[in-house]
């Protein structure tokens, strides 16, 4: 139809799925959508979760289906019909895909989930998979197959047949309501295009400095205080929603209380937790948590033990991170604290700190911190997680490959950074594993978890969320769960293919509601809004 190529993304692909599978064949012979015939049966075990992926994905492919037919009547009379039915391809009108879960439910989604599926189309299609996760991954590839034809007056499927499974079980999205407010609504967007792009942990970064949305039962001033406004906050039923939202999409929710830096919100209404700074004498402002005090501990403690009752997930995000160590080193009473303790160091502090913390998430979860935890060598236990965020590049994950310890990588995957005309690009020529030189034979590469994107929120609320999100981190979604890519991927056919594989999945996110912002400058999306 165009005559003009407006760059490297042109023509975008049809059908192509976004994380690419790991095994993919695809055949010229085709099916025809028909919402009124076509339906998913259940041919093995069932469950909610699966009812309800049944029904999200029929309303999918009936959207698809009415937004080809609104299209075409705006081009028919530009575009000439060339029936499908009589080309000798053409095998008929697609009837049934058939799921065969074999295992009973799991109850939520966990850190060493199967996703694995197998899915066969045909005019009676068939997805098979062990596991509830691994049929919704199943689920929303089956859906991605469709493409628009003759002018959009029909979509069509090819005959395809799919293996496919994750490279890294971690594949992680942060999202931070502290800095600015993100709405419930908002917030459940993001897992509708997290599951779009086989992401399965949504971080959330709930408190920092700024505000305290966390309504929390116990100690209700935290967020009366804390939060920016009072609407501005997460009830239990917000959580609650957002969680089981999570949960039919096969995503986990992991909670962060980042402690003890990041925390002056906390002391709006608990000023005695936090340590006084001092310049010149005199006290100028609060600073981290005061480790000197068992009030801050027991304040932690409770407050640990109800968030763990709200947030299923086997796993707690404790933070550690950039502590003010500056703010300890002012004040005299720490000072002289860490002389009665024989402390040298203020580092040593923030690790009799959090040696004091991990106690408290007691036998329901286990840790993951940020890399100055473990930097300032706390002992952790075996089974806490590191996440590496501070430099780009492979020292930092060695250290904790040599500790024996897993780790997730975000260092090259800070969604804060922007550069103009398209910077997928950047995310995607990372590969943890990858980084890892190949003389470090003795380290185990499968402790690398996987990875995560990650989205700080001094630069975005509802207004820009999504689009600064989407679709930077469909880079970070394909690096983490397709096959292994040559070190050096920049050829340009493959650069090229991948960009008009983007240009497609972008278009599509658009389409199912997703307002995702054009990811390689120049190109057209039609049915987006
Ligand atoms: N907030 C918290 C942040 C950051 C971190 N922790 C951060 C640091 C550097 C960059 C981006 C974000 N805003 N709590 C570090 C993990 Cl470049």
């Amino acid at each position: 139809m165009s005559i003009v190529n407006p760059g490297p993304a042109f023509p975008p692909t049809k059908g192509e799925v976004w994380p690419k599978p790991q095994q993919q064949t695809k055949e010229r012979t085709y099916f025809k959508l028909s919402p009124s015939v076509f339906k998913f049966t259940e041919k093995g075990k069932t469950c909610d979760i699966l009812k309800n992926a049944i029904d999200r994905y029929n309303t999918v492919l009936r959207n698809t289906h009415h937004i080809a037919w609104r299209h075409s009547k705006k081009v028919w009379k530009h575009v000439q019909a060339r029936s499908v039915d009589t080309n000798p391809d053409f095998k008929g009108t697609l009837e049934e895909l058939q799921i065969n879960l074999s295992r009973p439910c799991e109850a939520y989604p966990h850190l060493d989930m199967d996703e694995k599926y197998s899915l066969n189309v045909s005019a009676v299609s068939t997805l098979t998979g062990d596991s509830i996760w691994g049929i919704l991954r199943g689920m929303e590839t089956f859906v991605q197959l469709f493409y628009f034809s003759n002018g959009y007056r029909d979509v069509l499927i090819n005959t395809t047949q799919i293996v496919d499974f994750p490279r890294y079980t971690y594949r992680g999205l942060l999202i931070d309501t502290s800095r600015h407010y993100l709405s419930v609504a908002n917030i459940l967007k993001t897992l509708d295009a997290m599951e779009m792009n086989k992401m399965n942990v949504l971080h959330w970064h709930i408190v920092d400095d700024q505000s305290f949305p966390y309504q929390s039962e116990k100690f209700p001033q935290l967020s009366e205080q804390g939060a920016y406004d009072p609407s501005m906050i997460y009830t239990k039923t917000n959580i609650n929603q957002i969680v089981n939202y999570a949960r039919d999409r096969g995503i986990r929710v992991l909670p962060e209380f980042d402690v003890p830096g990041h925390t002056r919100s906390w002391g709006v209404a608990y000023p005695g937790i936090l340590t006084k700074c001092y310049q010149f004498g005199e006290v100028v402002g609060l600073g981290p948590m005061d480790p000197t005090k068992n009030i801050t501990y027991k304040l932690i403690g409770d407050l640990f033990r109800e968030v763990q009752q709200r947030f299923p997930d086997k796993y707690f995000h404790l933070g550690g991170d950039e502590v003010a160590m500056d703010c300890w080193a002012s004040n005299p009473e720490i000072l002289e604290f860490m002389s009665q303790h024989n402390m040298t160091s203020t580092s040593q502090l923030h690790a009799y700190f959090m040696t004091n913390v991990l106690p408290l998430l007691g036998q329901k979860s286990k840790p993951i911190v940020w890399q100055e935890v473990f930097d300032e060598g706390v002992k952790l236990p075996s089974d806490a997680i590191v996440q590496v965020w501070k430099h780009v590049g492979a020292e930092d994950m060695i250290r904790v490959l040599e500790a024996n310890h897993k780790v997730i990588y975000s260092a090259s995957w800070y969604l804060d950074y922007l550069s103009n005309g398209g910077d997928w690009d950047k995310f995607y020529t990372v590969d943890p594993r990858q980084m890892i030189p190949r003389n470090h034979r003795e380290l185990d590469l499968d402790k690398i978890l996987g990875g995560e994107a990650c989205m700080w929120g001094e630069s975005v609320d509802d207004r820009n969320l999504i689009s600064r999100v989407w679709p930077r981190s469909s880079a970070v979604a394909e690096k983490l769960w397709s096959p292994e890519q040559p070190r050096f991927y920049f050829y340009r056919h493959i650069v090229n293919e991948v960009n008009r594989r983007l240009e497609e999945h972008a278009c599509r996110m658009n389409r199912r509601g997703v307002h995702a912002q054009p990811p390689n400058g120049p190109g057209f999306c039609v049915g987006g809004i």
